[in-house]
């Protein structure tokens, strides 16, 4: 049985079985046990999809009531995106990231040079990056060879799913149909991708706002703050795919370092959030500051639709991010078309050079930081008085636009509180830590 049937291209191959230890860690059996004992009795027939469950204490499965700690059940949901599809969205390649751009010397030798050193230079960046090199190294599971009993209404094993991902630690999550158009042409490591699978579930984890009000972006603590969250992300979807394969259907995780699929796009078509003007998605909860990853599949599940919550409207008449953004990366004027969708279209160049030749920091993100939308704490109690209405949240941002301006876009906190030591490695083959000299100017 070929159990990696949907995935191909750049990923490890799949190893038979697990293999049984004891708690101290000895292997006590050298014979591998197959999957499918562990999800479902050995020899029993697939489950029957028409066959229904009466399972007792699971009224959250079939009920409405609220999954997670934000209330998106209460958001306007729509059929189409607010902002407009016009033409055919192609598929990308990985390597043609501004990054790989970076790396093969299109943006100048200077770049080219230091772009290697961009997220390791800073020790708890590196830390994060190594420990999470190991979560992607984890070799993929086989899928189990039966079917698990379990109900097979996508609703029900979608509200079973979108539980899971709230039980790992996601903030949010949402489900939609995986368009092919998302999906990398290629692996980072230039192996063509060959991803088929019929759903995505995405999950959002939001980043950690104390330090990342510390941060001014001319520090080198917001890339770890990514990080963080990167790693958060890539624990949560490797376990819910391991899981779902264990349940006996395909599945595949796409996170930081192992991105088989365009993110915000995903985030988009899951009913997670509008096109904003710094060219991201913003989340009507979490604003821009949250990252993404997730877990494409064939488990039958429910997608959820587009949500509309005033952002395009909003975004026209906001500039926080265009204006805060020290490069200008952030367009000022309308709208325009990239690549057959209706976008504020960020100069990613300006936006990368910056993150990479920036000496006192490193992949700044003020736009995501200093958006209203991403409110101080970004806590769900924020939204307990929440009336449901597109109004109620748009007075909450104004508020926070108006507080962030009179401050002068600067938190207290990044006076009192940066409790990291801005250190610096100084070559790739050199891990001696030395003071930056651009921290004296801090
Ligand atoms: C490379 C990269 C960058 C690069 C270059 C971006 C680029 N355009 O190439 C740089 C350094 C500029 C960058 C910066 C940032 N990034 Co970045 N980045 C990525 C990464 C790893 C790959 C994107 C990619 O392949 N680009 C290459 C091609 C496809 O670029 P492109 O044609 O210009 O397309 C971009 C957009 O136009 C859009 N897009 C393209 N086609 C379509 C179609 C539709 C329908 C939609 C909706 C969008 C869309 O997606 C691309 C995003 O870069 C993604 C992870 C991922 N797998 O998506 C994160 C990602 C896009 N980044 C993210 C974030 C948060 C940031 C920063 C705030 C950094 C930070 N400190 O956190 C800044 C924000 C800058 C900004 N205002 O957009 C998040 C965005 C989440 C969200 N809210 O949607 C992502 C998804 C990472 C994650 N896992 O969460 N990033
Ligand atoms: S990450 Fe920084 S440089 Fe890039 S667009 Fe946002 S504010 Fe501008
Ligand atoms: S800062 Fe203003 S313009 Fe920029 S994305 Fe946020 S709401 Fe839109």
């Amino acid at each position: 049985m070929d159990n990696n049937k949907k995935l191909s291209g750049g990923q490890p191959e799949v190893l038979g079985g697990e293999e049984l230890h004891d708690w101290f860690g000895n292997a006590v059996s050298s014979k591998p046990i197959a999957m499918g004992q562990v999800g479902a009795s050995a020899g029993e027939d697939d489950v029957d999809p028409n066959e229904t469950y009466d399972i007792k204490f699971r009224d959250i499965l079939y009920n409405d009531k609220q999954i997670g700690p934000y209330p998106t059940d209460k958001l306007k949901r729509v059929d189409k995106p607010t902002n407009k599809i016009v033409g055919e969205i192609q598929r990308r390649d990985q390597r043609d990231n501004i990054f790989g751009q970076a790396f093969r010397g299109e943006y100048g030798e200077k770049v080219k040079e230091l772009a290697p050193m961009m997220s390791v230079t800073e020790p708890i960046g590196a830390a994060l990056i190594s420990v999470q090199r190991h979560i992607n190294s984890i070799k993929p599971n086989d899928i189990a060879p039966k079917k698990a009993p379990i109900p097979q209404d996508p609703r029900v094993l979608s509200r079973h799913i979108k539980s899971l991902a709230h039980f790992l630690g996601a903030d949010m999550v949402g489900i939609c149909k995986l368009p092919q158009s998302a999906v990398y042409t290629t692996h980072l490591n230039g192996d063509p991708l060959d991803v088929d699978y019929k759903f995505a579930i995405v999950l959002l984890c939001r980043k950690t706002s104390h330090t990342a009000a510390c941060s001014s972006g001319y520090d080198w603590i917001f890339d770890p703050v990514s990080f963080q969250t990167y790693q958060r992300l890539a624990c949560q979807t490797e376990v819910m795919t391991n899981y779902i394969k264990r349940l006996g259907h395909d599945a595949a995780a796409s996170n930081m370092w192992n991105y088989l699929t365009l993110m915000p796009q995903l985030v988009l078509e899951a009913g997670l959030g509008e096109v904003s003007r710094m060219g991201l998605i913003v989340n009507p909860f979490l604003g821009g500051h949250f990252k993404a990853a997730a877990v494409l599949t064939d488990l039958p599940l429910e997608p959820d639709k587009y949500i509309d919550f005033g952002l395009q409207d909003y975004c026209e008449k906001c500039s926080i991010c265009a204006e805060q953004c020290p490069v200008g990366a952030i367009t000022k004027g309308g709208k325009t078309v990239y690549n057959g969708y209706e976008t504020w279209e960020l100069d990613k160049r300006k936006c990368a050079s910056f993150d990479i030749l920036n000496t006192e920091g490193c992949v700044c993100g003020r736009c995501t930081k200093l958006c209203p939308w991403s409110l101080d704490k970004n806590d769900p109690r924020d939204f307990e008085d929440w009336d449901g209405t597109t109004e109620g949240l748009i007075r909450r941002v104004d508020e926070q636009a108006k507080k962030r301006r009179d401050a002068g876009f600067t938190s207290p906190l990044e006076k009192t509180d940066k409790w990291w030591f801005d250190l610096e490695r100084r070559s790739l083959d050199d891990h001696t830590l030395v003071i930056p000299k651009t921290t004296q100017r801090l």
